[in-house]
């Protein structure tokens, strides 16, 4: 089957290559992958951002049908539609497996970075740890929800935001936009887009901020100040250390600041403001997976509606290029039916 791998002779590049799966062992599940959204995290995993990876196939947004399962699986059923998650297993009996904190198990296997991912024709999962997607929801649609809409989710979750507040998100891509549909349609609140394109604004206008702000053309923390008295909370998924302390510095006391974006380097904040004001800074890593069903569910509802874009396996170089150039809208989802050039964008 064909597979998209980390190189091992070029850092950051993608190479397509034929691969032999090997057979299914206890409480597995094969999966026949139908799309796999295309994730920063993909390109932070192909540039050695957490420690290179070489010959790893990539992918943590897969969503695809059981073509088979091993013995021992019961609750999964040949030709169930399931999701390939970046929280791809954990150990299951440590203190945070079993305290709804699954996703920081020290034990935790990583789709498309510790294990191989959704990049591919087929991938074999941990049954238990597969969710299932619900009957009726678009799989390009639920590929997109199987990390940007969970994490996004998860961290608005964390924020504690209130209905009505004002919650500041950082960045506007492809977490950024669902960010801003969570916020405003699960859990009401009043959303501040932070981006530095305004193309970028004007698609978290559509998806529901009431307020946006270009951080190359205004003093961010001044702006949100002056508007809205400080924002309650701040999520930060914009790659850019420059984003946490703007997010630090534009929260009323108390404010709370959830960092999801992992670009390199240290945060930096004003450790006065910090103290004195009682800000929180929390980090948020994906989403458990009942956050994950629970994320499917908003968009089955019809209140998430994901900026989808169809593409090749082919051209994932070419998604990469235009991710680092930030020329991309919403998320480019790999389609595994498509073929290059003869794909004609379906976009949603
Ligand atoms: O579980 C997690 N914590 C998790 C899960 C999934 C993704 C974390 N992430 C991380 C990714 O690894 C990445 O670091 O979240 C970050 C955002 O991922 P993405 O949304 O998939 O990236 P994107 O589609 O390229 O969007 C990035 C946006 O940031 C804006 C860009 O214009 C783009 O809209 N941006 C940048 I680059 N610099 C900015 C700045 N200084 C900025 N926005 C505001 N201020
Ligand atoms: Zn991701």
């Amino acid at each position: 089957m064909k597979a998209a791998v980390v190189s091992p002779r070029h850092l950051g590049k993608v190479e397509i290559k034929q691969i032999q799966l090997r057979a299914l062992k206890s409480g597995e599940a094969l999966v026949d992958i139908e799309y796999c959204g295309v994730c920063h995290t993909d390109l932070h995993v192909l540039q050695g951002g957490f420690g290179e990876v070489p010959g790893r196939i990539l992918g943590h947004e897969g969503v695809g049908i059981i073509r088979a399962i091993a013995d021992d699986v019961n609750h999964l059923r040949i030709g169930d539609r399931v999701s390939v998650a970046w929280f791809y297993e954990g150990c299951g009996v440590c203190e945070y497996c079993v305290s709804g904190r699954e996703t920081f198990c020290r034990q935790v296997k990583n789709a498309g970075y510790s294990v191989d991912g959704a990049m591919a024709e087929q991938c074999i999962v941990k049954a238990n740890y597969a969710v299932k997607v619900p009957q009726g929801l678009d799989p390009m649609v639920a590929s997109s929800i199987t990390c940007a809409g969970v994490t996004t989710y998860k961290a608005i979750k964390v924020s504690k935001i209130q209905a009505g507040q004002w919650i500041a998100i950082w960045g506007a891509g492809g977490l950024g936009n669902l960010a801003i549909q969570y916020a405003r349609h699960v859990f009401n609140a009043r959303v501040i887009s932070i981006d530095i394109q305004d193309d970028k604004l004007e698609l978290a206008k559509q998806s529901g901020a009431e307020i946006t702000i270009n951080a190359t053309k205004h003093d961010v923390a001044a702006t949100i100040h002056n508007l809205t008295g400080g924002a309650y909370a701040a999520v930060v998924v914009a790659v850019a250390q420059s984003a946490f302390s703007q997010a630090v510095n534009s929260v009323r006391a108390n404010g709370k600041v959830v960092c999801v974006a992992v670009p390199k380097g240290e945060l930096e904040l004003n450790i006065v403001k910090t103290v004195l004001d009682g800000i929180e800074i929390i980090g948020s890593l994906v989403g458990t997976r009942q956050d994950l069903a629970e994320a499917f569910g908003h968009a089955l509802s019809g209140k998430i509606t994901p900026i989808v874009q169809a593409r090749a396996l082919d051209e994932i170089n070419d998604i990469f290029e235009e991710m680092q150039q930030g020329t991309i809208q919403g998320r480019m989802v790999i389609d595994m039916k498509a073929t290059k050039r003869s794909s004609t964008p379906k976009v949603k």
